[in-house]
């Protein structure tokens, strides 16, 4: 039988058998009355590894990133964020919805390209203009096919930032993966950013599960909002429990980035693709497909067993984690060739 090679997200990984018996014999409370020692044990020690105040666990990265808008934030204010970022693109303008918050997207925002014209993006508050109060970083940047922005970068930002009376978020729902790429330590990039959200169900392996990590008053605050947004989960220690072993995960990512410079270099050289392999930073792929749609590659491939994703009409994505193996890779970089050659042929 046919096995699926499944490279649509680090997010579809099962929890490890280690990770099962963790969660089995977690010790549980109730953690709306902050009773749960599994998950108190977590919050400590995912704000002491991102160095922030406080922690919140929190059961996505999507309410993780809504919470800390919603609490950095006034109704009727922007938010500035990279024109590619996940809480642009992917939250179902929850910003709008939940927040009364404006999303204000910046091209180029990670790079030095947009960093120069950031001030402009800031508004006015003499005139009718919206008041600037946040700004959203991503760092791994998801759209722009995982890449990393560079601690200078995140330092310039944040500068500014300060000097303007601005927060500063960082979406660093593959913090680790940057951190990785970047050979540094995780606080050398969540240093410029007044709060920080990371997943601990993407290249970690959790089945689910994000942090929300920041100054005691502002995760105190998030903490309420969490409950007004029906986020209040009871005997969370048994979730929490695989949050702390996805926590010493994070050395195994180093294989995730290895998989997906591997299969880049492979595909690369497949007539009818095209890769851009400066960006193949951390664990993602992106692909451009010559002479058929994203949409049409991705079903042929489906068709074969190797499941990814569009990232747009003629852009694929392709996801290494912890549940494909280099063989799997391999496989799949055969499957792809004999599609594509189908194809062209
Ligand atoms: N990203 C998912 C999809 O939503 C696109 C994926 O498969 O990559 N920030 C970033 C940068 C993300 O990539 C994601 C998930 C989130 C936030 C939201 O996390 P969840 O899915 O836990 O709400």
């Amino acid at each position: 039988m046919l096995k699926t090679i499944d490279l649509r997200s680090d997010t579809v990984t099962k929890p490890s058998q280690l990770m099962r018996e963790a969660m089995m014999n977690a010790e549980v409370g109730d953690d709306v009355y902050g009773e749960d020692p599994t998950v108190n044990l977590l919050e400590e020690r995912a704000a002491k590894i991102v160095d922030k105040e406080a922690a919140l666990f929190v059961p996505t990265g999507s309410m993780g990133n809504q919470l800390a808008i919603m609490t950095h934030c006034e109704r009727g204010v922007e938010a500035i964020c990279d024109s590619l970022a996940h809480v642009y693109h992917y939250e179902m303008a929850a910003a709008a919805m939940f927040s009364g918050v404006q999303l204000h997207p910046v091209d180029n925002l990670h790079n030095d390209l947009g960093l120069g014209n950031l001030k402009d993006h800031f508004r006015d508050p003499q005139s009718f203009f919206p008041r600037t109060r946040l700004i959203c970083l991503e760092n791994t940047l998801n759209r722009d096919g995982g890449t990393v922005m560079r601690p200078e970068q995140m330092a310039a930002v944040y500068r500014l930032a300060q000097e303007y009376g601005l927060s500063v978020h960082l979406d660093g729902a593959r913090i680790f993966n940057a951190a990785l790429y970047l050979q540094c330590d995780v606080t050398d990039l969540t240093a410029y950013a007044d709060s920080v959200m990371f997943c601990l169900s993407k290249g970690l392996g959790a089945p689910v599960g994000s942090i929300l990590a920041g100054p005691k008053d502002f995760i105190a605050q998030a903490r309420r909002n969490r409950k007004a947004m029906g986020g209040g989960m009871r005997q969370a220690g048994i979730l929490a429990a695989a949050g702390l072993v996805a926590l010493n995960n994070t050395a195994l990512l180093i294989h995730d980035h290895e998989k997906a410079r591997h299969l880049a270099a492979e595909l690369s050289t497949v007539p009818g693709l095209k890769i851009d392999l400066g960006k193949v930073q951390t664990n993602m792929v992106m692909v451009e497909t010559e002479n058929m749609t994203a949409q049409e590659f991705v079903e042929k491939l489906s068709a074969q067993g190797v499941l990814v994703g569009t990232a747009g009409k003629f852009t694929v994505r392709f996801v290494t984690h912890l549940d494909v193996s280099m063989e799997d890779i391999q496989n799949a970089v055969e499957i792809i060739k004999e599609v594509v050659a189908y194809k062209n042929a």
